[in-house]
Parts: structure tokens; sequence; C-alpha cells
């Protein structure tokens, strides 16, 4: 299996062009206007907001004429809203996969109508590449070791076991996949007493995460540290840990992935102990990608995106400038 990683070794350093993305060099059939077709995952985190509105603000700021489509977190939708925008002819689609896999049989769809696919925030396990041109989103296996890094400095001093939780995000979505590969593999070589008690997918929501803390806590009485895979389902989880009793970012240290308000907003309130940021506003550089692949210019198979890491300490001075 090709993992971003291997991708951005192998194809990013020959700054590869797919065949699709050659033959692109066209005019938009809309008057010069780029038509593109965006599927979008869903509405379940306060990330995916942020992700919509850059989205949509970067289409008009660009002059790209943009379709839009919400997936509700299920492939099948997405399947479809793609398959639309086939039969639309639309001159480029975009996309941010709820999941991983399954996605053969349409990009195969899109490429035999000449229609150019370009990613975004996920990735795919297809068998061919050329059937996306890139991706542009961020290193989510890179994010899940700067967070078992991050729980190093929390966890600096602390005596005993340590008995983590983790919520994971969707079942099967590459950001869950990848940053629970990059956590373990910093967690496995780090300190052999770190140890996975429960570990369950919340589904990326703060609803989730909620209920699915819940439970651990009734059956694991010893847990002193929680890894949410994102921000809302940390949040989610602190409604569990405080009705239960327990002191978030005190009885149970808490990491998360994102850095949306909200989750900043709980860093000052000492809730949660740090926060590896992942960046939604991807808007601009994927309008900007759009253009050049319609004007057949050369792109990376992966545009990343640039991040930091907060700590609960610096919360409260970043969080005025924070901007999702
Ligand atoms: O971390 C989470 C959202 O794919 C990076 O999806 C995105 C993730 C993000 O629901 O909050």
């Amino acid at each position: 299996m090709l993992t971003r990683r291997n991708f951005l070794i192998t194809t990013a350093a020959v700054a590869a062009v797919g065949p699709l993305a050659a033959a692109c060099g066209k005019k938009a059939k809309s008057g010069g206007k780029i038509t593109l077709g965006f599927s979008q995952v869903g509405s379940e985190s306060g990330w995916r907001a942020a992700n919509t509105t850059s989205v949509k603000e970067a289409a008009v700021a660009a002059g790209i004429n943009l379709k839009f489509s919400n997936a509700e977190q299920k492939q099948e939708n997405q399947i479809q809203a793609i398959r639309d925008y086939i039969s639309q002819k639309v001159d480029i689609i975009s996309f941010s996969p709820v999941v991983t896999t399954g996605w053969d049989t349409v990009l195969k769809e899109a490429k035999a109508a000449k229609i150019p696919v370009v990613l975004t925030d996920r990735s795919v396990d297809v068998s061919d590449p050329s059937l996306y041109v890139t991706l542009v989103g961020s290193d989510f296996e890179n994010e899940g070791e700067r967070a078992a890094h991050m729980m190093e400095k929390v966890l600096q001093g602390m005596k005993g076991p340590i008995n983590i939780a983790v919520l994971e995000g969707t079942t099967g979505a590459a950001p869950a996949i990848d940053r629970a590969k990059g956590f373990n593999k910093i967690r496995t070589a780090s300190d052999p007493s770190w140890k996975i008690v429960a570990s369950q997918t919340g589904d990326f929501t703060r609803d989730g995460g909620k209920q699915v803390m819940a439970a651990f806590l009734q059956a694991h009485k010893d847990i002193n540290v929680l890894f949410a895979q994102n921000d809302d389902m940390g949040l989610g989880a602190i409604q569990s840990i405080e009705a239960a009793g327990k002191k978030p970012g005190t009885d149970i240290k808490i990491v998360t992935v994102d850095g949306t308000h909200d989750g900043f907003v709980a860093m000052t309130q000492g809730k949660i102990n740090g926060i590896v940021e992942c960046n939604p506003l991807l808007g601009p550089q994927l309008m900007d990608t759009c253009k050049k692949v319609i004007a057949g210019q050369s792109l990376p198979k992966w545009i990343k995106t640039q991040e930091g890491d907060f700590l609960a300490s610096q919360a409260a001075a970043a969080l005025p400038n924070r901007k999702y």
C-alpha cells in the first residue's frame, strides 16, 4: 500500500504530472470561469465548519464557480456527488474523501470523462495514482507523532502507570489511520509503561467523544491520559470526565488534534493540556491548485499544509490570533 509519506518521497521529488494534468492545459468550458465540483465530507466538527467556509470564500475570491455538496459522512453520497459533477461536465472535481478505500471505479469514470480530480484534506488508497492529480492537505502521520511527543512533555514527572484512552476518528478515514500510526510509533518507542487501555471511534464528533468516553470511564477506572484524534471528541469527553467527578487536564491529561477556537478555549481553562494543530484553511491553496491544473502546470503529488503545536501554557497568548 502506498502511504502518503511514500508518495511524497517517490513522487514529489520529481514533481510528477499525472497524464490528466498534462492533458488539461485547456480553457474552462464556461466562458473562462472555472467550474469546480466539490464534495465535502460532512459537518462533523469545528474543523470541518472552518474548512467549508474557507473553500467557499476562496472560490469567490478566486473567481471560481463552485458547486458544493455535503456528503453527511457517507461515502455513497460522495460517489453520487462526483457522478453528478461528471454528468454536469464541470471543469475540475475536488473532494475530501470520507474514507480511504473504494474510490477506484468513480475515479476511473472521472478520468474517462477527462475531468481532473484534486484531493483535499484526506487521501485515498487507489491502485492507480494517476486517478487524481494531487492532494492538498496535512501530514496526519506526523500529527500523530507530534501528539505523542506532546504527551511526553505533558506527562513529564508523572509517577506510576500511564493508562491511555484513545478516541479515534471516523473508521477508515485517513486522519484516523495515520494519526494512530504516528502516535503508536512514538508511544512504543518512548516508554514501555505507556499502555493504551481503551480505544474506540467517536466518529470525529463531540457527541461521539462524549458517549464513548462515558463508557470508557465506566469500564476503566484507571484512565489517566486521553488522546483524542480531534478537538471535538476531546471536548465531548471533557463533559463525561466532569460528569464522572474528575478534573479534565489534571486527573486525566488530554492531548487533541486540530486547534479550533473551542479547543483553545478549553486549553486556556486548563482542561486540554496540548493541541497539535491541523489547519483547515485550505481553500486558497485549493483554488490556486485547481487553476494550475487547468492551466496544465506541473504539480507535486502532495501539497502539504504547514502547522504548529501548542501547550496549555501558550493558549491564552495564541487565542486572539486563531483564525478558526
Ligand atoms: O481533524 C477532524 C475532522 O480530515 C483533518 O476531520 C480532517 C479531520 C479533522 O472531522 O476534526
